[in-house]
């Protein structure tokens, strides 16, 4: 028994640095995303996964690839594994450019895997990169390694169901299965090329919409700034032309809008005198 709860404390004691890591690591990436949302530019990060691996998939893995289990943290390289999704194919190179800037910053790249121009028999494709990355625990800094793998949306549809295929199977996929996973793989390749073909077309209409939700989350903020500091009914007069306008196609009219709303707030004034500098 006592013996049994000295195990469970080992597992919990090696697995809680690769927890902190992937809730660190998923924070930076999606920070990552919303900065340029936030800025109405196009993000080559859609969405960010995180997981740590389940301790039977750790002991069947080391076992798997004889690896001694006092060597696993060393040598097993997917305890921390982040995910990466992208809409298109060539945004997996931004997104891979933008982690080798960082490397021997926060992160260091250990080696990668390109299964994109090098797809797996299987059919698998996706960009992996393995990396050290230091985590400050009560017991001082350790150093772990986590798996970053960047895919697209129709990759990793692919991916999550071959997966559970071969979960089931093991390694006795029937032969049937095995081919139509292969021409699938194929046809996400294709739905891949074809989006990348209307790409410009796709950016174009989703930064329209993310730029007009930024302008319409700017005039909302700077009614109720103005509100606060006392101009009611500048604000209310504001509301009413904002109301009658929010739901036009005019994009133009609503900046305006909110260039005149800006107008009035003493502290635009401050930041534009700040940048005319
Ligand atoms: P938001 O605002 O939706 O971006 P978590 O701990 O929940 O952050 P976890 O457990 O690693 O993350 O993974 P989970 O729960 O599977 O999904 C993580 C994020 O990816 C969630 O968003 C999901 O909404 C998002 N996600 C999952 N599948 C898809 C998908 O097919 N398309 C899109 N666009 N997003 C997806 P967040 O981070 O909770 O917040
Ligand atoms: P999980 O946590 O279940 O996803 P090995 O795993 O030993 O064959 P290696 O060198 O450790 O090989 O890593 P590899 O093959 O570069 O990548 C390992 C991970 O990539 C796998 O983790 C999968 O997540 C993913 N992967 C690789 N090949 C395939 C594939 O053919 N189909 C799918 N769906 N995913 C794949 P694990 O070990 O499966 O762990």
């Amino acid at each position: 028994m006592g013996c049994a709860m000295n195990r469970i404390r080992q597992w919990k004691k090696l697995l809680l640095p690769y927890e902190q890591a992937v809730e660190e690591l998923k924070v930076k990436f999606k920070a990552i995303r919303k900065e340029y949302r936030d800025m109405s530019e196009y993000s080559p990060i859609e969405f960010v996964t995180g997981r740590v691996k389940k301790i039977s998939s750790i002991i069947e893995k080391s076992h798997r690839n004889g690896i001694n289990e006092e060597r696993i943290e060393e040598e097993m390289e997917d305890i921390a594994g982040i995910r990466i999704m992208c809409q298109f194919q060539d945004d997996i190179y931004s997104v891979v450019k933008i982690i080798r800037e960082r490397d021997g910053r926060d992160l260091q790249i250990v080696y990668e895997k390109d299964y994109i121009h090098n797809k797996k028999d299987s059919g698998y494709k996706s960009y992996h990169m393995i990396i050290k990355y230091p985590v400050q625990t009560a017991y001082g800094e350790r150093e772990i390694l986590a798996e970053i793998q960047i895919r697209t949306l129709a990759m990793n549809f692919w991916a999550t169901i071959e997966h559970s295929l071969n979960y089931k199977y093991k390694e006795k996929m029937p032969e049937n299965i095995k081919l139509r996973l292969r021409a699938s793989a194929e046809a996400a390749a294709r739905l891949d090329d074809e989006m990348c073909e209307i790409r410009n077309e796709i950016i174009k209409a989703q930064l329209l919409f993310e730029e007009k939700s930024n302008i319409i989350r700017d005039i909302v903020d700077s009614i109720r700034m103005l509100q606060s500091t006392g101009k009611q009914d500048v604000a209310m007069a504001f509301q009413d032309d904002f109301d009658e306008i929010v739901n036009s196609n005019d994009q133009e009219a609503l900046e305006r809008l909110l260039n005149r709303i800006k107008d009035e707030l003493p502290t635009y004034q401050l930041f534009s005198n700040d940048s005319n500098k």
